[in-house]
């Protein structure tokens, strides 16, 4: 067991013991059994990306794993959720789940909203709503806001915001060789992201998610968003999204004469470990606080 994990396990669970002398040795024994357990068999991190018809989730989704979920540039596309479980090379695994859009059509709509309440109460540890940054009709995004604050007013309140399309932001100046926005759609996206927050503010006056302009077709501020997605994630799961992503390389966009040397060098190939020094390895973000929230739970059940 990696020496981090096995520190802050061992400390929550004699502070747990110190907290509760009545527990006896093998009590707490089980405790930190169970807990080791329940960690090593935790199921992948579930991700649901919501946000209006049209808005670039499916694109979103490719661009973050690499993946080819159908995306049309006509109508409506995705109707049903589509989980996209990705494992890395080192079988780390989650799931993000493409969602319908909605504010596609009344009826559309109907079945929309129940799949949306079934997968923000039931399954999702986390959402990401993705707004296209060029629409400004905010009106839209305040009236789903309140839709999905009644839904799930915990997941909503720590939900980031992806701001897409940031290529589309006027005067549509990309920078190709660098791959880069040009200084006025900097300008521009800087006061789109001012005012969504505000927006935002007005209907969840609590909100604590971030807002991180992106643009899939680009592969531009995916890491950004990724982070920005990761924080959506309940506390306690946190831990098992860290390090599981596979992003858009933003660097195959950019001319190969503008990129610092380092970049382009492959990664130094790391020593292969075993599956149960790989599932702790995983495990050694989680802080003391979240050890004595499992150990709790499991303790309480
Ligand atoms: N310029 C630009 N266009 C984008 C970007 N992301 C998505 N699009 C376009 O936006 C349109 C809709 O993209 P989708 O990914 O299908 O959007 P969606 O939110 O999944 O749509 P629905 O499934 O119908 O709700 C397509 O024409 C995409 O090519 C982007 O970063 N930049
Ligand atoms: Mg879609």
């Amino acid at each position: 067991m990696n020496n981090t994990t096995e520190h802050n396990l061992n400390e929550a669970v004699r502070e747990l013991h110190e907290a509760n002398p009545h527990l006896t040795e093998s009590q707490i024994q089980q405790v930190f059994n169970k807990t080791k357990e329940k960690m090593l068999n935790e199921p992948p991190p579930f991700i649901a990306v919501i946000g209006p018809c049209g808005a670039g989730k499916s694109s979103t989704i490719n661009a973050l794993f690499k993946v080819s979920l159908p995306v049309s540039h006509t109508v409506a596309c995705t109707q049903d959720p589509i989980p996209v479980t990705v494992t890395d090379d080192r079988g780390k695994t989650i799931t993000v789940c493409d969602m319908a859009g909605f504010f596609e059509s009344d009826k559309a709509d109907v079945k929309h909203w129940n799949t949306y309440n079934d997968i923000l109460q039931n399954k999702a540890d986390g959402c990401l709503y993705i707004f296209d940054a060029p629409n400004r009709n905010l009106k839209n995004l305040q009236d789903s806001l309140r839709i999905l604050h009644e839904i799930a007013p915990d997941m909503v309140k720590r939900m980031s915001i992806g701001l897409s399309k940031y290529d589309n932001v006027h005067p549509l100046k990309w920078h190709p060789q660098a791959n880069i926005p040009s200084p006025e759609q900097i300008e521009n996206v800087t006061a789109i992201c001012d005012n969504v927050q505000r927006k935002i503010l007005e209907v969840i006056p609590d909100w604590t998610g971030h807002i991180v302009p992106f643009s899939s077709e680009k592969a531009f501020q995916i890491p950004h968003l990724f982070n920005a997605l990761l924080k959506t994630v309940t506390h306690t799961r946190k831990w098992i999204v860290a390090d599981r992503r596979n992003l858009a390389d933003f660097t195959a966009h950019v001319d190969p004469d503008l990129l610092p040397q380092p970049i382009t060098h492959s990664p130094t190939p790391e020593p292969e470990l075993s599956k149960v020094q790989r599932l702790l390895n995983e495990i050694r973000t989680l802080s003391k606080e979240e050890f004595k929230q499992i150990a709790l739970s499991i303790f309480k059940g």
